[in-house]
């Protein structure tokens, strides 16, 4: 048996590695990026385990990055777990002369573990025939062993296997990525209970006060931020999915995605902005969402609540809670701008909770559950308190030289329920300030007025002064309140203060 790469340690490590990353690579091809990929759920559980302090570095200065480097911790912790066990069956077919042990072994391994930890039996074989397949080539090509064929060196049957590995993986990540729905456009809105016509003149509104300038948003952002605890978003089916009223409540209720596409809808523009927000940051966002209110869905299970408090769950586990009064003015959402609402943003329905920050406004939602007393959700649990009303926020996301020599500045200003009054300018660092141009508003989910929740866009044209200056930008909301000069940082209370820009000239 010597010189067989089966009988050395390392020969031994680099079969289950390399078998490992195959079948990591065979789960993902047969659940793509969803939750029963394997990786999935160590990644929850990290995400759930995770410090605190850690959340809330990654989510304030990582973006999304915090979640692709857990992602990538979860993927190399699976690797890892395959591959031990897969060395585990091979050495353990050497030490005992069983040809047959190092792949039923891996087999059986991969095969376990899957299914223990994604809770799928056929999904759980994804991995299994790939990193059997590895093994299996190992064994054969150590047969060669002692002939002239070029796989005959130690050498080249190690390469051999990690080359086939290799190529499993690549095909197994492609086959994956196919199935996977990431960046998928969501189809268009169809539901019984909607006003078509009303939403398409929205949108239209909206495309027709949003200003022309590049740079920044239109007034229904293209590009809609994501912030999920998550890397791997829950992917829910309409037909099974099931909203249910619990707790303080006289009866329980439950609303299939049908009943509640059947009742009557409504349009309603809403800014979303996250309090892990940057000052001048891109986690603001505005949608016209159509869905039901909560308010009537309550209403039928008779809501008892002592502390008039609710808390919303959803199917990746997590929970927010916040005052009724929020609450009743939200809406269960199942479209967005005229579309269905995409899996990222929370398919098949997301409560929109207008005014408040970000993180009240579920994904996912499954369960409204009525207290008696208040309890710490998700990320309250981890030290932040954004579960209130939004603070006043105005952005400078553009500036140009335009053709007369002016320099245009540009930016959105939200103040949520307080409304945008005006947006001034300051060119001299906040000695003297001019007003800028607001955008009209968007209309209001009913009736002729204002939308209530909606940030504006703003722009403000001036003749540079050849030296060197500082533009300042503040809102003021309707009742004539200016945003504050204070600057502090998003954690724990949101971010606030002036935005401004050094410029040259
Ligand atoms: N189920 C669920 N809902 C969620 C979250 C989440 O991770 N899971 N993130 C919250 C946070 S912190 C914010 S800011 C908003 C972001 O919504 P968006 O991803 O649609 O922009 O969703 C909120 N709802
Ligand atoms: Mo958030």
């Amino acid at each position: 048996m010597k010189d067989a790469l089966l009988d050395s340690r390392g020969g031994q490590l680099l079969v289950g590695l390399a078998a490992g990353a195959a079948g990591v690579a065979g789960s993902y091809a047969a659940t793509g990026y969803t939750p029963t990929f394997v990786a999935s759920p160590i990644e929850r559980t990290l995400s759930r385990t995770m410090p605190g302090e850690i959340v809330t570095f990654a989510i304030t200065y990582l973006g999304s990055l915090g979640q692709q480097l857990n992602l990538a911790t979860a993927v190399a912790l699976t690797w890892l777990l395959f591959g031990a066990g897969i060395t585990a069956a091979v050495l353990a077919g050497r030490e005992t002369n069983n040809r047959l042990l190092p792949t039923v072994g891996t087999a059986v391994f991969t095969w376990l573990v899957t299914a223990a930890i994604t809770r799928t039996l056929v999904l759980a074989l994804g991995p299994v025939v790939p990193a059997v397949a590895v093994v299996a080539l190992a064994q054969a090509f150590d047969a060669y062993r002692g002939s002239t064929d070029p796989i005959s060196s130690k050498r080249r049957r190690a390469l051999s296997t990690v080359g086939v590995a290799l190529g499993a993986t690549a095909v197994g990540v492609s086959v994956g990525q196919r199935g996977s729905s990431m960046g998928e456009k969501a189809p268009p809105l169809d539901a019984e209970g909607v006003d078509n016509e009303d939403l398409q003149a929205k949108l239209d509104t909206a495309e027709r006060n949003s200003f022309d300038i590049d740079g920044i948003e239109p007034l229904v952002s293209e590009n809609f931020f994501e912030v999920d605890i998550n890397s791997i978003d829950p992917n829910a089916k309409a037909e099974d999915y099931t909203l249910s009223i619990t707790g303080a409540v006289e009866s329980e209720e439950t609303f299939s995605y049908d009943e509640l596409q059947e009742m009557e809808a409504v349009n309603q523009f809403s800014t979303l902005r996250c309090v892990g927000d940057q000052l001048n940051g891109d986690k603001i966002d505005t949608a016209l969402w159509t869905g039901v209110p909560l308010q009537r869905l309550v209403e039928e299970a008779g809501p008892q609540s002592d502390c008039d408090c609710v808390l919303l769950k959803a199917k990746d586990g997590y929970e927010v809670e916040f005052p009724m009064e929020a609450f009743n003015r939200g809406v269960a959402v199942y479209g967005m701008n005229g579309n269905l609402l995409p899996r990222g943003h929370g398919y098949p329905v997301r409560a929109v909770i207008p005014g408040h920050w970000g993180e009240v406004n579920t994904k996912w939602l499954t369960e409204i559950e009525l207290l008696n007393r208040e309890v710490d959700g998700y990320w309250e649990q981890r030290g932040w308190e954004g579960t209130g009303p939004v603070k006043p926020t105005a952005t400078l996301k553009h500036d140009t030289m335009l053709d007369d020599g002016q320099r245009q500045l540009a930016g959105h200003a939200y103040a949520g329920l307080r409304g945008v009054s005006k947006v001034e300018v300051s060119t001299d660092g906040g000695s003297s300030w001019s007003e800028a141009t607001l955008s009209d508003p968007l209309p209001a989910a009913e009736g002729d007025g204002p939308a209530e929740d909606a940030w504006r866009q703003w722009q403000y044209s001036y003749d540079p002064p050849g030296s060197s200056h500082t533009a300042v930008v503040r809102m003021v909301d309707r009742d004539g309140n200016v945003q504050t000069s204070e600057e502090t940082d998003p954690a724990p209370t949101g971010p606030s203060g002036w935005v401004s820009k050094e410029f040259n000239s």
